[in-house]
């Protein structure tokens, strides 16, 4: 039950009668009480609102999530409560606490999604006494949206709950609020509980916050990484969560930004050479397993396809998680002579990935898009100069689209790709948590899977030779990238070369005394801005709902990120002028209307390039040289990563994760998902610095042995 269409069913299928009804969007519980009360069906007369809330209960008989029901108009006094449950505290569960439990995201919370919930004993559902008083009045609840409402009558929803397996209480919250001291019958909103000015300004403060966890982001990005990370995205419509433990929906403000990513790198690309193809996504396990050393360590995390429908397929299929394996036993076939090279392919495709470790949309999903690259030579060095032309469409991906500033190298023997002959990365910096990330790799596979799938040629010396491949890959984790990266305590920040809507217009400064005329004009008069930015290549648009205030359209472009706001109103027409809003820096310009196009044009440029400008010095302040252990572990302990001079040993970068791996107790993570984890080398970066290792002379920061080349380190994703 995770929709309108879910939720009309499922009370079918319970015989509960319902009438679900579409009004005006409210933007926070008051509005939308206050809208029902003008704009309710004829049948329901006499209703009371409903909310719910989750609980995560700290310590005592109750260890589950609680679900709390209770009319608009009755306070929920938390810790009250859950003392009379057995338990010491409580707090709002977090929204993936919610959606783990219920499978519905906290705003959509309603006694009815107690039928997502597979094994009932884990949830405890606790209703307002109040709400169920009368049977025949209607409890009115969210419907999936803020613009429609769902009517069930009191004496249904009881007969539902009792229905439903889920251990269930009916406690007077009124009345527990009512006992509790003033001040701290916390969360209350009822009128019984604000008795003092104090406490009347603690309900208007938790209400003005409630009504912004509707439209805005609740915690800031420094405070709660995860939770923040996680508001962005679905509360900018990037992405939205889905029933099924690490997959996600991309939602199109999210796939326009990869749209974008793919254009530019398919184009470049194209010029090299490469040609777009598609193979399948399922792979015999004769084939996958070809290739032993490479899937040997892959293999747990590969997905199966055992049956169809109710019967066992004669042998299970995989589902790719990359494809070398798919596509080089047809390389073998279709290359022959040394005139059939180079091959070079590439797909846009999905690949599944069934990975343990704690998920997190875009960055670590069972499965993501990506593109796959799958090249053939004759020879090593046109290998060699490949694998680097694509590195640098990865970093110029990151750099000049994402506004994200990288570290392009070499990765070392223990964090290669095992099947291949050496990797190369683009490494990117998360600064809120200190955590390094991958952004993308090109390997050079050099022999290994030719040999393997037999992918020989007869070169100009008329020698049987074994094929040089490389294979590169890019994918969605880009987009959490850009999100972590530029995300700010407003939202989503887009760097203007990726974002979908670069400029939006929105009129302004009506007030009761504009005329009819007026307002039509200044509505005109922002539509034609929009087609003459359009028509100079500007993604532009205007907001022109009638339905919401300047103020409101505000919020909702800067939580989406919109590069530049540019609010019209009717002073700054009859100055011809228009004022413009930086999403970034929240710069605010007048500017000339006739010049319009050119100086948005170059705030749009001047943005990309002070985001980078920005995002590079948090990262090079955080990216610090060392030439010995000390200062190692600390430095990660201030989320910093590290250049220092290695000796390139496995058995040492062993001893380096081992011997910086998060001990104290003191440390928290940051991110509370952060594993205590050790660092690892990110790369040896091709850019070595200018006094860097003297042969010979240099030791290793961490171990007894000579030093080969300046390696940078740190936690990472
Ligand atoms: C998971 C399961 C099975 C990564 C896996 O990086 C196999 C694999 O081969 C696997 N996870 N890899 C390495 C992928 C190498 C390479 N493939 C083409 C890329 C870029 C695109």
């Amino acid at each position: 039950m995770s929709s309108q269409a879910h939720l009309a069913e499922l009370l079918k299928r319970h015989n509960i009668s319902f009438v679900a009804h579409s009004h005006p969007q409210t933007t926070d519980l008051k509005h939308w009480v206050q809208t029902l009360k003008d704009n309710h069906p004829a049948e329901v007369s006499n209703f009371a609102p409903a909310k719910s809330l989750v609980l995560k209960p700290k310590g005592g008989a109750v260890t589950n999530p609680i679900l709390v029901v209770a009319l608009e108009s009755s306070p929920i006094p938390i810790n009250p409560l859950v003392k009379s449950l057995g338990n010491k505290e409580a707090r709002t569960a977090a929204d993936d606490v919610t959606k783990s439990t219920l499978g519905v995201d906290k705003i959509d919370v309603t006694p009815f999604a107690i039928a997502n919930v597979q094994d009932k004993s884990t949830v405890t559902v606790v209703v307002d006494s109040d709400a169920l008083t009368s049977g025949d009045t209607y409890l009115a609840f969210r419907n999936f949206s803020s613009e429609s409402t769902i009517f069930v009558k009191a004496a249904q929803m009881k007969a539902f709950l009792s229905g439903s397996a889920v251990s269930f209480t009916e406690v007077k919250l009124a009345g527990l609020a009512a006992a509790a001291p003033i001040g701290k019958a916390d969360a209350s909103k009822g009128p019984k509980a604000a008795q003092t000015p104090k406490a009347k300004a603690e309900v208007a403060k938790a209400d003005a916050a409630d009504d912004k966890k509707l439209i805005g982001i609740t915690v800031k990005k420094d405070d709660d990484f995860s939770t923040w990370y996680q508001q962005v995205l679905t509360r900018a419509e990037m992405l939205d969560y889905y029933d099924i433990s690490g997959c996600y929906i991309l939602r199109p403000w999210a796939f326009n930004i990869w749209k974008v990513i793919q254009k530019f790198f398919g184009g470049e690309i194209e010029k090299l050479g490469v040609e777009d193809c598609y193979f399948p996504m399922f792979v015999s396990s004769r084939a996958l397993n070809r290739e032993k050393d490479h899937i040997e360590g892959f293999s747990p995390e590969v997905a199966w396809v055992t049956k169809a429908g109710q019967s066992d397929l004669a042998e299970p299929i995989a589902v790719r998680p990359t494809s070398e394996t798919v596509m080089y036993p047809y390389y073998a076939s279709w290359i022959r002579s040394h005139r059939d090279l180079p091959l070079r392919l590439n797909q846009w495709c999905n690949v599944v990935r069934w990975e343990f470790k704690h998920p997190q949309p875009f960055i670590r999903t069972r499965e993501f898009l990506w593109q796959e690259g799958h090249t053939a030579f004759a020879t090593r060095q046109e290998a060699d100069t490949e694998v680097r032309q694509i590195l640098d469409l990865y970093r110029r991906v990151y750099e000049e689209y994402l506004a994200v500033p990288v570290v392009p190298g070499k990765k070392s023997e223990k964090e290669k790709f095992a099947g291949g002959e050496y990797t190369t990365t683009v490494e990117g910096f998360i600064p809120t948590t200190g955590r390094a990330i991958q952004g993308a790799t090109s390997h050079c596979l050099g022999t290994n899977f030719s040999k393997m799938f037999n992918i020989m040629i007869e070169n100009e010396a008329k020698e049987r030779i074994h094929v040089w491949q490389n294979s590169w890959g890019l994918s969605t984790r880009t987009l959490g990238v850009v999100v972590m990266v530029h995300g700010d305590d407003q939202g989503l920040v887009l760097p203007p070369r990726v974002a979908s809507v670069q400029v939006i217009v929105i009129p302004t400064g009506i007030t009761a005394k504009t005329s009819d005329d007026e307002r039509a004009n200044l509505f005109k008069k922002s539509e034609e801005l929009v087609e003459t930015l359009q028509a100079a290549g500007i993604r532009a648009k205007a907001d022109l709902r009638d339905n919401y205030t300047p103020p409101f359209k505000y919020n909702h472009w800067e939580l989406r990120g919109v590069p530049v706001r540019l609010e019209v109103g009717p002073k700054d027409l009859a100055k011809s002028e228009a004022c413009s809003f930086r999403r970034d820096t929240r710069a605010k310009q007048q500017l000339p209307l006739a010049s319009i196009v050119p100086s948005v044009q170059s705030l749009l440029e001047q943005i990309q390039s002070d985001m980078f400008a920005k995002a590079k010095k948090e990262r090079d302040e955080r990216l610090i040289r060392l030439e010995t252990w000390d200062g190692f572990v600390d430095a990660l302990n201030k989320k910093c990563i590290v250049l220092a001079p290695w000796c390139e040993r496995e058995q040492c970068e062993e001893d380096v994760k081992d011997n910086s791996a998060r001990s104290s107790a003191g440390d928290e993570p940051q991110d509370e998902k952060a594993p205590s984890m050790g660092a690892k080398t990110l790369c040896i970066p091709f850019d070595q610095p200018k006094d860097g290792v003297i042969e010979g002379k240099t030791k290793c920061f961490a171990c007894d042995h000579k030093a080969k080349s300046y390696t940078l380190w740190g936690r990472s994703y």
